[in-house]
């Protein structure tokens, strides 16, 4: 049984109060390791760690922040099949998944924001010949970057990466259903000789590390991804103590599919976007609303597409969908499959656990399901179910389906599919969501903002939004006469 560590000051170290938990495979539903259950003193330490270490890293030059970044984002990219494979054991993703998406995703977000700060330069504002304003960016301190379950070291070296670039130090905590590849990043940082206390990576539960890390005086901004719940208690939390906050939470993606468009393409994608990762990516679309002249035939090609993937053990290459991430969440999921059912829908494929032989016959299953016969107000099309679940739903006009596509409280991402330009464009502005894709699905540049409105969160993450997320502003007006 390997027993993780957390990381702090540049060595690896048992929590303080020595209490740790199980960190099950959900894949095959044993204990295989055991995560630090860390308190408020390992906290007290990372960020006491953080702030030593805050005034040389914030004064190290750009171009040495930046070659230990790519020396991390190289050890990733050498270490990637053990990370793919840890990756997998620990989400129950497929293996195939983390090795082409997760791991070379975590080097790129390393080598992205490594690279920016070469190239980054600062607002200058002439007032006329009267004066000169410049504008100082500075790295704000000590900073906590918390991250889930679905894309575990993807999107904790997302957060990391900026905020490190940008000469902040880190308390990361990453979740502690998934700890596993953010405690080898912490083995790659020893190799890599990052400074002690640039990046610390704290082990634990939510309302116990997670808590005093957020509430900490010392902690100047938060970057979380999870839950919306845990997202408005992390704000109720930061907002007296005056803290940034971006905060990537939930959604309900809404995927309209006009008549006209390429089908094959729309069909191939529109699968990806509804089953990726068993469905558990913050953008993947739930509900697909079709034209109706297109109707009865997407219905029959994409459930029959659906009932032929392949659940299975996520360590075999053929496996189109693994486990989902804990009994826990399979029985939330089961859960919503029932109050679908409940509410009138129609299972048209899937619609329960799936139960496997051998190494797997524990492990938490459930089948890709398709659900018609629901109309767009129901709780199963209102509420984020973060799984391998999709609703059909047909209609007329344009306006009733960016009314239903508008009607959730969430507003991460939507897709549009049809080869009117005209309509495309007219749609996506009207579109509640921070990321629409038109034709496409996942197609990132990073470069790009990413995040949502409404309840999906506040704050941009990617490109220079991040970069001027981890840093404040300082404006300095010079007289000139
Ligand atoms: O996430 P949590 P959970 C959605 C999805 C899922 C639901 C809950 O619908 O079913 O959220 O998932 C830390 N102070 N998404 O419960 O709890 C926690 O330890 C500080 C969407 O797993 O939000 C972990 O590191 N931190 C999503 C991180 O927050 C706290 C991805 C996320 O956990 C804390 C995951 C607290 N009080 C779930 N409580 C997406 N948008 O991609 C928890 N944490």
């Amino acid at each position: 049984m390997e027993y993780l560590s957390n990381y702090i000051d540049g060595v690896l170290k048992a929590p303080a109060g020595q209490a740790y938990l199980n960190n099950v495979n959900p894949a095959t539903g044993a204990v295989y390791s055991q995560v630090p259950d860390s308190d408020g003193q390992d906290v007290e330490a990372a960020v006491a760690a953080a702030d030593g270490a805050f005034e040389a890293w914030a004064t190290t030059p750009a171009r040495e922040r930046s070659r230990l970044l790519l020396r991390l984002a190289d050890l990733i990219e050498e270490n990637l099949e053990a990370l793919a494979h840890d990756e997998s054991v620990d989400t129950g993703k497929p293996v195939a998944l983390a090795r082409t998406v997760d791991i070379p995703r975590a080097a790129a977000n390393l080598r992205f924001f490594a690279t920016a700060i070469l190239h980054d330069a600062q607002e200058t504002h002439a007032t006329g010949y009267t004066a000169l304003n410049y504008t100082l960016r500075r790295p704000l301190g000590v900073v906590a970057c918390i991250s889930p379950w679905n894309l575990p070291l993807y999107l904790f070296t997302w957060k990391i990466a900026p905020a490190l670039a940008t000469g902040n130090c880190v308390v990361g905590k990453p979740s502690e259903v998934t700890p596993l590849t953010a405690f080898r990043l912490a083995e790659l940082c020893l190799k890599a000789e990052l400074p002690p206390g640039a990046l610390n990576i704290i082990h634990g539960t939510g309302p116990k590390a997670g808590a005093s890390l957020t509430t900490h005086p010392a902690v100047k901004a938060i970057s979380f991804t999870g839950g919306t719940r845990t997202g408005a208690s992390i704000a109720r939390n930061a907002a007296p103590l005056f803290k940034k906050l971006s905060l990537e939470l939930g959604g309900k993606n809404p995927n309209i599919i006009f008549a006209d468009c390429r089908y094959e393409e729309m069909l191939e994608t529109t699968l990806r976007s509804s089953f990726s990762n068993q469905g558990q990516i913050c953008l993947c679309g739930s509900r697909i609303f079709v034209e109706r002249p297109l109707y009865d035939r997407f219905r029959a090609d994409f459930t029959a597409r659906t009932a032929a993937l392949s659940v299975g053990d996520p360590l075999l290459e053929t496996s189109d969908l693994g486990a989902v991430v804990s009994e826990a969440h399979l029985d939330k999921i089961l859960s919503y499959i029932d109050l679908a059912r409940e509410e009138g829908g129609t299972v048209l494929c899937g619609g329960q656990r799936v139960q496997l032989e051998g190494r797997c016959r524990n492990g938490s299953f459930v089948a890709p399901t398709v659900i018609d016969g629901l109309d767009a107000y129901c709780r199963t099309n209102q509420e984020e179910i973060f799984g391998p679940v999709v609703t059909l739903m047909p209609f007329d006009t344009e306006e009733e389906a960016l009314t239903w596509a508008n009607s959730t409280p969430y507003g991460l991402a939507a897709t549009l599919w049809t080869e009117n330009l005209t309509r495309a464009h007219r749609i996506a502005d009207r579109l509640q969501a921070g990321v629409v894709w038109i034709n496409c699905w996942m197609l990132r540049d990073l470069r790009t903002p990413f995040g949502g409105v409404k309840q999906s969160g506040i704050g941009r993450e990617g490109g220079f939004e991040a970069l001027r997320f981890f840093t404040d502003t300082k404006n300095v007006c010079l007289k000139l006469q």
